[in-house]
C-alpha cells in the first residue's frame, strides 16, 4: 500500500484528506503540532491501524528528514502552514518561518530520502487580486500579504528542488476551502463556518462591504480527494483547485436565510482593508492534469454542514 505522510494532518483541510487517503487503502502517518490543529479532527482516523500519528513540528530541521528515513514514503503531502493572512500581516517572521523554512525542510526530506512525489498547499493569494476572471495559473501574480508571498515563494522552492534532483512537486492553489471542522471560532475564519454559526445561534451575520464580491467555495471534500489524485502524478505543476464558479456574499447569506428563517437580516459594515472584490479560479489545469474536478455545490456543502 502507498505510504504518505501528511504534514498538518489535525488540520481542517489536513484531516479530511487523511480520512480521503485512508478510506482510498493508502497508509498514511500524519504530523501536526497543534498550533492550530486539532486532535478530535483526527477522531476517525486514529482508530485506524494503517494510521501513524506524531505530534512534531516541521519547521523544525531534520524532523520530517528523520521520518523519511525511518520508512519508505511514496509521497508527502505538505499542508502544514500559518494558515491566517492577517496573522501573517501581523508576524512576518513566523510567517516566513512557518511557511518559507518549513516548506525548505520537505525539500530537503524529499531531496535527501528520495521520495518521489510532494503535494504542497499553495493558495488563491499568490494572485492578489486577479488580474482577469477565471483567474489562470500563468496569470500574473501579484501578492498582497507575507502569506500570498510565502506561497508563492514556497511553490518555486519545491518546483527548483523537483527539477535539480528528480521529484515530482504539484502545487495546489487553493480557493476558498469550506465545509466540516473548518472552526467559526477566530475571526478570520472562512466566511462559510461564521455564517453558519452565526444563523444556528439565530444571530444576524455580518457582510462586509455590498457583499457583491465574489468567491469560488470549494468543498474540503473535493479538496482532499485533488490531494489524494495528486499522489500519483506523472509530471511537477501549479493547478488550481477550485470550481470556477463564483458566489457572491449577498447569495451566500441568501442561501443560509433559506435554511434559517428566524434569523434576521444581514447587517451591514465597510468592506475590510485590503479585501479582494472578485476571486473565481479557471479549474481546467487541474482537470486536464489530474483528471480532478469538483462534485460539491455550494448548496450541498451548506447543506451537509446544516447536518452536523
Ligand atoms: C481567502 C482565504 C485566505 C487567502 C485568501 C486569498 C479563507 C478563510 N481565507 O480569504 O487564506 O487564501 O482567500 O485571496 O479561506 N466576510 C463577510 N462577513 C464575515 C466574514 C467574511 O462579509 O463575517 C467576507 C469577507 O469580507 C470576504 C469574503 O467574505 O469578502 C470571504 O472572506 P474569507 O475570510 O472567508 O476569505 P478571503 O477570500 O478573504
Amino acid at each position: 500500500m502507498p505510504h504518505i505522510i501528511v504534514t498538518g494532518a489535525a488540520g481542517f483541510i489536513g484531516s479530511h484528506t487523511v480520512d480521503c487517503l485512508l478510506n482510498s487503502g493508502h497508509t498514511v502517518t500524519g504530523l501536526d503540532n497543534f498550533r492550530t490543529g486539532q486532535r478530535a479532527n483526527l477522531a476517525a482516523a486514529l482508530t485506524r491501524p494503517d494510521f501513524t500519528f506524531h505530534e512534531c513540528d516541521v519547521a523544525r530541521p531534520g524532523v520530517l528528514a528523520a521520518l523519511a528515513a525511518a520508512r519508505p514514503v511514496d509521497a508527502i503531502i505538505h499542508l502544514a502552514a500559518l494558515v491566517s493572512v492577517p496573522e501573517s500581516i501581523a508576524q512576518p517572521a513566523l510567517n516566513h518561518s512557518l511557511n518559507i523554512e518549513a516548506t525548505f525542510h520537505v525539500a530537503e526530506a524529499a531531496r535527501l530520502h528520495r521520495v518521489p512525489r510532494v503535494v504542497f498547499a499553495s493558495s488563491a493569494a499568490v494572485y492578489g487580486e486577479p488580474v482577469r476572471l477565471p483567474v489562470s495559473e500563468s496569470d500574473e501574480k501579484n501578492p498582497i500579504s507575507p502569506y500570498g508571498a510565502a506561497k508563492l515563494a514556497s511553490e518555486a522552492i519545491l518546483l527548483g528542488h523537483a527539477a535539480a534532483y528528480g521529484f515530482v512537486v504539484r502545487c495546489h492553489r487553493y480557493f476558498n476551502v469550506f465545509g466540516p471542522r473548518q472552526d467559526p471560532a477566530s475571526p478570520y475564519s472562512g466566511v462559510i463556518s461564521i455564517f453558519q454559526r452565526q444563523y444556528r445561534e439565530s444571530r444576524p451575520v455580518t457582510v462586509y462591504g455590498d457583499g457583491c464580491q465574489t468567491r469560488d467555495f470549494i468543498s474540503v471534500h473535493d479538496v482532499a480527494r485533488a490531494n489524494a489524485l495528486a499522489t500519483t502524478a506523472s509530471h511537477s505543476g501549479i493547478a488550481n483547485i477550485c470550481t470556477g464558479q463564483g458566489t457572491s456574499l449577498l447569495e451566500l447569506a441568501s442561501h443560509f436565510a433559506r435554511r434559517h428563517p428566524a434569523a434576521g437580516s444581514p447587517i451591514h459594515a465597510p468592506a475590510r482593508a485590503g479585501d479582494i472584490l472578485h476571486s473565481i479560479g479557471n479549474p481546467s489545469e487541474a482537470q486536464r492534469t489530474l483528471g480532478f474536478r469538483a462534485t460539491v455545490t455550494v448548496e450541498s456543502g451548506l447543506a451537509e454542514l446544516g447536518a452536523e
